[in-house]
């Protein structure tokens, strides 16, 4: 017999319900831009840039702007494929570690208008986004094999006058990805991270900025994985994993802090209860359709199924994480038909859960008076996906929850356990039959409040 009397209103687990160190978790909420971001959870990568000419994953910091052999891209066919797949925006690589510039810059020739290429491909991309109601960002690689003044106190003046350029002259910026990644032989070199942020700040106080950034973390992999209870209240060293260590794809192995983001728990209380800062840091789930991040047609057998990438989206979006969703389109400047097709499918898996749904329900803040609620449904319902979203402008509070339907005769049956939610839990059902479904609420930091909660057939 399910015992609904055990709930988070009478013994919330043994954890306690409201104590200074509960008030201490839940006074850690997201910024504006944060909230902005979690209601826009997936959205798309474009690796392409001189790597793509030379069928490389990374460069090698000797390539001439000429080696960039691409005569032209189609754009608009860029932006429309990545929109049928449900993206919202599109982050652009405007630099690699190669040091190659997508973009007019006047601070190095080592770019677009010295190739051969007739554009300003971040123009060209950004134009597309703004034409078709996409969001635009940008990827600018610190580690520069190719400048000349990399590991210098100039070269720091040099990444900030071309963030200047990108973050003026393309319209508005959604998020600045900062990547960490850097060669085992790159010179020992400390990146001047405040003043690239407070650039950012200045001229786009509404982009989120990534990995090695304050706003949104790195999930700690590039396979499309997740935790069992991913959390956005975390310790503040975390917010340094990204930018301490000398890492890259072949050398992935951290030893320097003893909080990375790799580890599996960030966020219990035991784990917060042992630091003293602490921050809203969501995750970020970046994974690319195919095996590498540069396109290669060597990759074209590996461009994965709709259906994987639509269980990806459940798992990240779907357990309060943002998707990056790398597509890189290919040297004849398209994104190949192979990718179109999957991501038009993968469009239409997402929109089939939420195009009908059986019920919508606004909840608020849980009382202490009942440990539960019910929903009722209009007749017999086989539910198939269900939403939850956590008012995340009051932290991120329950730890563990249970799903039940309800059977004729009221009989109850469990048929999902739970951890945290956060800004968005999608749980995924084998369909069965019921009349209406409880949620019981088993331990929470405080009182729960519950944003919606909608069910899907
Ligand atoms: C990594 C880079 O080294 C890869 O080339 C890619 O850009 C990926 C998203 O981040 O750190």
């Amino acid at each position: 017999m399910a015992n609904f009397n055990k709930n988070w209103t009478t013994d919330n687990k043994g954890f306690p319900l409201n104590d200074d160190e509960v008030l201490r978790y839940i006074s850690v909420t997201p910024s504006e831009n944060q909230v902005r971001l979690a209601n826009k959870p997936f959205y798309a990568f474009i690796h392409f840039g001189m790597n793509t000419a030379t069928v490389r994953e990374w460069g090698t910091g000797n390539e001439k702007a000429t080696d960039f052999t691409i005569k032209k891209i189609d754009a608009k066919q860029w932006v429309s494929t990545i929109k049928s797949s449900g993206a919202t925006g599109i982050i652009l690589t405007c630099k690699h570690h190669d040091g190659f510039c997508l973009w007019n810059t006047v601070y190095t020739d080592f770019c677009i208008s010295q190739s051969g290429f007739d554009g300003d491909i971040v123009k060209m991309v950004s134009s597309e986004c703004k034409a078709q109601g996409m969001d635009f960002g940008v990827y600018l690689s610190p580690w520069d094999m190719h400048e000349k003044t990399y590991g210098t106190p100039e070269y720091n003046d040099y990444f900030c006058n071309q963030l200047e350029e990108l973050l003026t002259n393309y319209g508005e910026i959604f998020e600045v990805w900062f990547d960490g990644a850097k060669g085992s032989d790159a010179v020992d070199f400390e990146y001047d991270w405040e003043r690239y942020y407070e650039t950012v700040r200045r001229l786009q106080p509404k982009a989120n900025i990534a990995i090695c950034g304050p706003d949104i973390r790195w999930v700690g992999n590039e396979g499309g994985k997740t935790r069992k209870s991913e959390y956005s209240v975390v310790p503040a060293p975390l917010l340094d994993a990204e930018k301490t260590m000398k890492k890259s794809q072949h050398n992935i192995k951290s030893s320097l802090q003893n909080i990375t983001s790799r580890d599996e728990d960030l966020g219990s209380r035991n784990v917060l209860s042992k630091n003293a800062n602490l921050v809203w840091y969501p995750a970020e789930v970046d994974v690319s359709i195919r095996k590498g991040w540069f396109y290669s047609k060597t990759d074209d057998s590996t461009v994965k199924s709709a259906s994987t990438l639509f269980d990806i989206y459940l798992n990240s979006v779907g357990n309060n994480c943002t998707l990056l969703l790398n597509i890189p389109p290919t040297d004849k400047g398209v994104i190949h038909s192979k990718d179109a097709r999957v991501l038009k499918a993968l469009g239409k898996k997402i929109l089939s859960i939420y195009h009908k749904p059986v019920l919508v329900e606004k909840i608020g803040e849980l009382s202490r008076e009942k440990g539960y609620v019910d929903f009722n449904f209009d007749r017999e319902r086989k539910i198939k996906y269900i939403s939850i979203i956590e008012d995340i402008t009051k932290s991120q509070r329950i730890e563990a929850f249970d799903l039940y339907i309800r059977k004729k005769g009221d009989r109850f049956k469990k048929v999902y356990s739970g951890t945290v939610i956060g800004a968005r839990k999608i749980i995924k059902l084998t369909p069965k039959k019921c009349l209406g479904m409880r949620l019981v609420i088993r331990q929470s930091r405080s009182n729960p409040v519950i944003k919606s909660i909608s069910f899907y057939e």
